[in-house]
């Protein structure tokens, strides 16, 4: 299985998250990238290829233009106004307030993201374009005829929204390569993610959409980030209702009930007559995840990449979340490893 990789996630090296009050070092940070990478050539997959350059055009299907031009610009119009740290959203259009981006750059931050603990920063945005790369580059690995390939995504991407960034993502990187897999001739595509968030932006993305099913697997919203979306009730709308499947889990939630959600999950996917499936993979869903309420355990992961390749169907899966603790590595290759036999 090929491993796509650039060097450039580097770029996205925060110094800083708002989290409980305080200015801390990111969960979300390039040693995730470097334990992962070690842990899956260690398991033996050795091919590890950097991802072509692509252009936005698949993006421009998923994300909103001035959405793509803010992120690209919003490092440069922050420091222009003189600010000395990095730039974090702090007012938000909320409710029965008007949806209209500011001219300010302070306020165009709080327009275009969900969350402050994602702060934006100087390589931010180019790094953003080389995970989207791994996620298209994986894509077209499957359309030359490969059953699974592994993009090594960082930033994450599935809390990026139309035109929303937060949750540590920026470009979505999963929903850009579902649409590539759409765009090269599969009908229909599936999204399962297994972060143990919700994923938010990818639902967002495709919730009007019949050709494209998104099923989530996450900590209950009523207890865990992102809070405002992933209930069960969310179905899909207009042409994409019943397209959307959402399995909002416990505390401590383990295996046990986990797996039979992920196995209702693929019996839709395949119900629904998917071609090819990107899975949103975090490792966050793990007993020892420093921000997350799950019991995942390191062999779990096994038996999850197995249960991806019984469906049959063409893999492309997208690194998304799983912080903190060495076993990260081992967990995605451990999924790596199910999903190969
Ligand atoms: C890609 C991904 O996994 N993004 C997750 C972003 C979560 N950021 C907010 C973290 C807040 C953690 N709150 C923990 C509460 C424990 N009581
Ligand atoms: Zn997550």
């Amino acid at each position: 299985m090929h491993i796509f990789y650039s060097e450039d996630h580097k770029l996205r090296d925060a110094k800083t998250e708002l989290f409980g009050g305080e200015l801390v070092a990111p969960f979300e940070a390039p040693f995730r990238a470097e334990w992962i990478l070690a842990a899956v050539k260690e398991a033996g997959f050795r091919d590890v290829v950097a991802p072509d350059h692509h252009g936005l055009d698949v993006a421009l299907k998923l994300h909103s233009p001035d959405y793509l031009d803010f992120l690209e610009t919003a490092w440069s119009r922050w420091v222009a106004d003189g600010y000395r740290g990095e730039a974090i959203a702090t007012c938000f259009p909320a409710r029965r307030m008007r949806q209209h981006p500011p001219r300010d750059i302070d306020g165009a931050l709080g327009y275009y993201s969900f969350a402050a603990e994602t702060a934006i920063t100087e390589g931010t945005y180019a790094a953003a374009r080389a995970a989207m790369d791994c996620a298209l580059s994986a894509a077209d690995h499957i359309h030359a005829g490969n059953r699974a390939a592994f993009a090594l995504c960082r930033p994450p991407g599935h809390h990026a929204a139309i035109d929303l960034y937060g949750g540590y993502s920026f470009i979505n990187n999963a929903a850009c390569a579902a649409q590539r897999l759409r765009d090269q001739g599969a009908a229909k595509v599936a999204v399962l993610d297994v972060d143990f968030h919700h994923g938010n932006g990818t639902q967002d993305i495709f919730y009007e959409r019949n050709d494209v099913y998104f099923a989530s697997l996450h900590g209950d919203p009523v207890d865990a980030f992102p809070y405002f979306l992933g209930f069960a009730d969310e179905e899909g709308a207009g042409e994409g209702l019943g397209t959307t499947k959402n399995y909002p889990l416990p505390r401590r939630t383990g295996y046990d009930v986990w797996s039979a959600a992920m196995a209702d999950a693929l019996a839709r996917i395949a119900a629904f007559g998917a071609e090819a499936m990107v899975v949103s993979l975090g490792v966050d869903t793990f007993e020892r995840d420093p921000i997350s309420f799950f019991r995942l355990t390191s062999d779990d992961y096994i038996r999850m990449g197995a249960a991806l390749k019984r469906t049959g169907l063409p893999v492309v899966v997208c690194m998304e979340g799983g912080y903190g603790v060495p076993e990260i590595g081992l967990n995605v290759a451990n999924v790596l490893k199910g999903l190969s036999g």
